[in-house]
């Protein structure tokens, strides 16, 4: 066993890297850092020290220049690192390069990201989802060490033996477990199916909340649902979906879901296996997009979830505009300055202002959800025969009712309908 099992009861201390490139800013490689450091503690690591590296021409063994490798290492040793964090995203070659350049561990963010899932997945489904995007990370890594995402990585140095053979099984055991959870996923996304059929029977709305890891979407769920969805100030408190209904003034109801945060360079391999989850988010009738005010970084969050939202829709075959949204922008009570506001305003005319803490601006989400299910109707005239009434009752919980008669046999409905129940009412109108 190496020195490093000798500290594995004291918590992992870890010294972070970020780089300054031509499209990386000082300032942004400032904001990556301490998002990597509220990552690091969001796992339990210590966070021993930080450098910037400026990197002009990629040094493809180290990605960094190997001069300022060598302070770097010299930094981290002096605080007794266990490992060396980089915020950007090392290749397996380069991960190898600096584990025996500095002889520690060194990983990047999207494999903290991966260890921070893995520690926070309870479903079954989450963990599946996990352990996929964990093995996907890991094949290509598999040629120095089989246990590149394990916690206990002491030990790796100087153990060779394993062989060529070894490195062969080990591949195809980790292929053949890949196969196994895609299987098993698509199990989960059947049952998923089933579920959304069911819903889209009963013909309810359904709305996401969606947006930056730790904005507060699990909090704006709870208020608005009475729902009892773990919160905490930590980054991926929630993995799992949790959906609530959602009485509206109207007498309608929808369906709230909560999903899963992003976060900047969030790994490939997590997106592609959260799909089935995330898949809640890219076709509901409306989006929540939530927006933490407290964080400077607060636009630049937006912009990283609408990306994703982006992307997600486009690999589902959705067209990308035609999903309404509400942005909400929550924890005003931390703001400062009061003239963040008028600037915000200028940029975003329509956001709905909340605090879950103060409970300000709840009452006005809730109006702008209901605004926002039936914005994109249109005044509509039904006659629908008795003989079918349960028609009738569904346009009571789903439109806007303008204006009811009665017909012999017949209700005479004017109402304002949801888009997505047109095609169902056609037949009735006159
Ligand atoms: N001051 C203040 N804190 C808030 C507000 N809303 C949420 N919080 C806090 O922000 C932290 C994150 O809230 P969550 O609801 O867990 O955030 P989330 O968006 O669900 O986060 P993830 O599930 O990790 O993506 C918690 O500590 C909340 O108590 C608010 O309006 N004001
Ligand atoms: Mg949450």
């Amino acid at each position: 066993m190496s020195e490093l099992t000798d500290t594995a009861d004291r918590p992992e201390r870890a010294f972070l890297v970020a780089v300054q490139t031509d499209s990386i800013s000082k300032v942004e490689a400032e904001s990556l850092v301490n998002e990597l450091a509220s990552l690091a503690k969001t796992l339990g690591l210590n966070v021993v020290g930080q450098a910037f590296a400026r990197v002009r021409e990629r040094n493809p063994a180290l990605f960094i220049g190997s001069g300022k490798a060598d302070e770097i290492v010299a930094a981290a040793k002096a605080e007794d690192a266990d490992s060396i964090l980089f915020d950007h995203t090392l290749t397996p070659v380069q991960q190898r390069n600096w584990e025996k350049l500095a002889d520690m561990k060194a990983y990047d963010r999207s494999e903290l990201i991966i260890r921070i899932f893995a520690s926070r997945a309870r479903t079954k489904e989450a963990s599946l989802q996990v352990e996929l995007a964990q093995l996907q990370y890991s094949l290509p890594r598999l040629s120095h060490s089989y246990s590149a995402l394990s916690r206990q990585r002491g030990g790796r140095y100087g153990t060779k033996g394993s062989g060529e053979q070894k490195l062969e099984l080990d591949r195809r055991e980790i292929e053949r477990r890949i196969h196994e959870i895609k299987e098993e996923l698509k199990d989960v996304r059947r049952s998923r199916e089933v579920q959304r059929k069911r819903r889209e029977r009963v013909a309810m709305p359904r709305a996401a909340i969606v947006g930056y890891t730790n904005a507060g979407k699990s909090s704006l769920l709870n208020v608005l649902t009475k729902a009892e969805v773990e919160v905490e100030d930590k980054l991926f408190a929630t993995l799992d979906p949790t959906t609530r209904r959602l009485d509206l003034v109207s007498g309608g109801a929808l369906l709230l879901t909560d999903t899963v945060g992003f976060i900047r360079n969030l790994p490939h391999g997590l997106i592609e296996a959260f799909k089935a989850t995330l898949e809640e988010a890219s076709d509901a009738d409306l989006l929540v997009h939530v927006a933490d005010a407290s964080d400077p970084e607060v636009e630049h969050h937006m912009a990283t979830t609408d990306k994703v939202l982006r992307e997600l829709r486009e690999e589902n075959g959705l067209e990308e505009a035609v999903q309404p949204r509400i942005l909400v922008l929550n924890k005003i009570d931390l703001v400062q300055d009061p003239g963040f506001f008028d600037g915000w305003h200028e940029r975003h005319p329509d956001t709905v202002l909340t605090s879950v803490k103060s409970g300000a601006g709840i009452a006005e989400l809730h109006e702008a959800i209901e605004r926002g299910l039936t914005a994109r109707s249109a005044d509509r005239n039904f006659r629908i025969p008795d003989a079918e009434y349960a028609m009738v009752a569904l346009l009571h919980r789903e439109a806007n009712i303008i204006e009811e008669t009665r017909e012999e046999e017949a209700t005479l409905l004017r109402c304002r309908l949801p888009e997505r129940l047109e095609t169902k009412f056609e037949k009735y109108r006159y």
